[in-house]
């Protein structure tokens, strides 16, 4: 088989990637390794920044999130007695976008095979040869017959378990990390949002996250240990301490029936470059951030919006100056969401190991936060999303 572009993982990252490419008339076969069903089921992320909802309107894929997605002019964050409200209307004059992950996903799924795109699910042992020296070829299983793609470039979507990272060279790559001390038990629930905008809560006994998917689903986040025992936690444990964290004079958190739950752990990831010989990493393959700032999904859309670019300028003008600058260019944006999403995990969660000094910095922080103009538009700033680069 032959194709241009060969994409590992039917993530948003890839998904995106296959359609974007398709639009600009470049070919391409995407590898997953799980079924259609699993993926298009898969609750991950729900807030889209405001030029993901671009990106994906101005692509054609928007009409079901113009109709079922929650518009957001804000976020509140909610420390001691009060609530502060990030307005992002005034502050900044954009929003964020309230759709699930899972429904970009089947989305994109199908506008691909709407379009007669190519997608392999349950494609088992991925591997890749060659891309170093210009000659990429991936080779893969389906239905018990192995099978091989020639293509021009190699996108490695394919998470952060993925095949593609780990194919290169370690010598080639430099790794920035950090762990974090806690975890976040999650809980997707039949219960209508308590609040028409999503909270963030720093409360003594941890921090606390009330979000949404629909008017009638209600996605809530506790922070816990890193190794915490989910069966430790029945269902009425789970919504006493939602209630405990969340509590304020005159506020009551509607409970429901939990439908899915389950335990995160939090991770700042960096490997540079993200790119080796016709190797492109983009999305979770190449980075993590902790989900405090709800930017992992967004970190993947803005990646191969730059990709998109890189392999139109290689086709269109036959020149690699694109390709080549692709891990530069990007991470020019992705360090500084590095940077937000590590700043939003420490300005608001509990660490047990804090010193007197330190909790004192990190309530001047959220009060300051609270306080100035300055710093509320900061955040604003970053959470409905920077510009892409160049
Ligand atoms: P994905 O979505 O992990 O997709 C990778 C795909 O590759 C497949 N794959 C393989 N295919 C073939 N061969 C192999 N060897 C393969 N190995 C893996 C996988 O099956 C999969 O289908 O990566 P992608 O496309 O880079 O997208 C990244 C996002 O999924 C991720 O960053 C976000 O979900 C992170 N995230 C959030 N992001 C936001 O922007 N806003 C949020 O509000 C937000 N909340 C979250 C989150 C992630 C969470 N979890 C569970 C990690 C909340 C949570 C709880
Ligand atoms: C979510 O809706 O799951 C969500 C929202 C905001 C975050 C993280 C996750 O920061």
């Amino acid at each position: 088989m032959r194709t241009q572009v060969g994409i590992v993982g039917a993530g948003p990252a890839g998904l995106l990637l296959s359609h974007l490419l398709h639009l600009r008339g470049i070919e391409s076969i995407v590898l997953e390794a799980r079924s259609r069903d699993y993926v298009e089921n898969r609750i991950r992320a729900g807030v889209l920044e405001y030029g993901t909802e671009q990106l994906l309107n101005e692509s054609g894929v928007g009409d079901r999130m113009r109709r079922e997605g929650m518009l957001h002019p804000g976020v509140v964050m909610r420390f001691g007695r009060s609530d502060h409200r990030i307005d992002f209307a005034d502050l900044v004059g954009k929003h964020v976008m309230v759709y699930s992950q899972h429904l970009v996903v089947q989305d994109l799924i199908a506008a691909r095979l709407g379009a007669s795109g190519r997608i392999v699910f349950e494609a088992e042992d991925v591997s890749l040869q060659d891309f170093q020296v210009g000659r990429p070829r991936i080779r893969y299983r389906h239905e018990g017959v192995v099978q091989e793609i020639d293509c021009d470039i190699i996108a490695g979507c394919d998470g952060f378990h993925g095949v593609c990272r780990p194919s290169i060279p370690n010598n080639r790559l430099r790794i920035f990390e950090r762990e974090y001390p806690f975890g976040w038990l999650g809980i997707l629930a039949e219960a209508s949002p308590s609040t028409e905008e999503n909270v963030y809560v720093s409360h003594e006994r941890g921090f606390a996250l009330l979000a949404m998917r629909s008017p009638t689903l209600s996605r809530l986040y506790l922070q816990c240990a890193p190794d915490e025992d989910l069966a430790a936690w029945s269902d009425d444990r789970i919504w006493a301490e939602l209630q405990t964290r969340a509590a304020r004079d005159g506020f009551a958190l509607a409970e429901g029936p939990i439908l899915q739950r389950g335990i995160t752990p939090m991770r700042s990831f960096v490997v540079e470059p993200m790119q080796c010989g016709r190797l492109y990493l983009a999305g979770d393959a190449a980075h993590i951030v902790p989900p405090t700032g709800a930017k992992g999904l967004n970190l993947a859309a803005a990646d191969v919006a730059v990709l998109t670019r890189a392999v139109v300028a290689f086709y269109r003008q036959g020149t690699t100056n694109r390709l080549d600058a692709y891990s530069s260019t990007s991470l020019w944006r992705i360090w500084k969401v590095q940077r937000f999403s590590w700043w939003m995990t420490t300005l608001l969660h509990r660490f047990f190991d804090h010193t007197p000094f330190e909790q004192q910095m990190q309530a001047a922080e959220l009060d300051y936060v609270f306080s100035s103009r300055a710093a509320s538009l900061a955040l604003a700033e970053n959470y409905v999303g920077l510009p892409l680069p160049e």
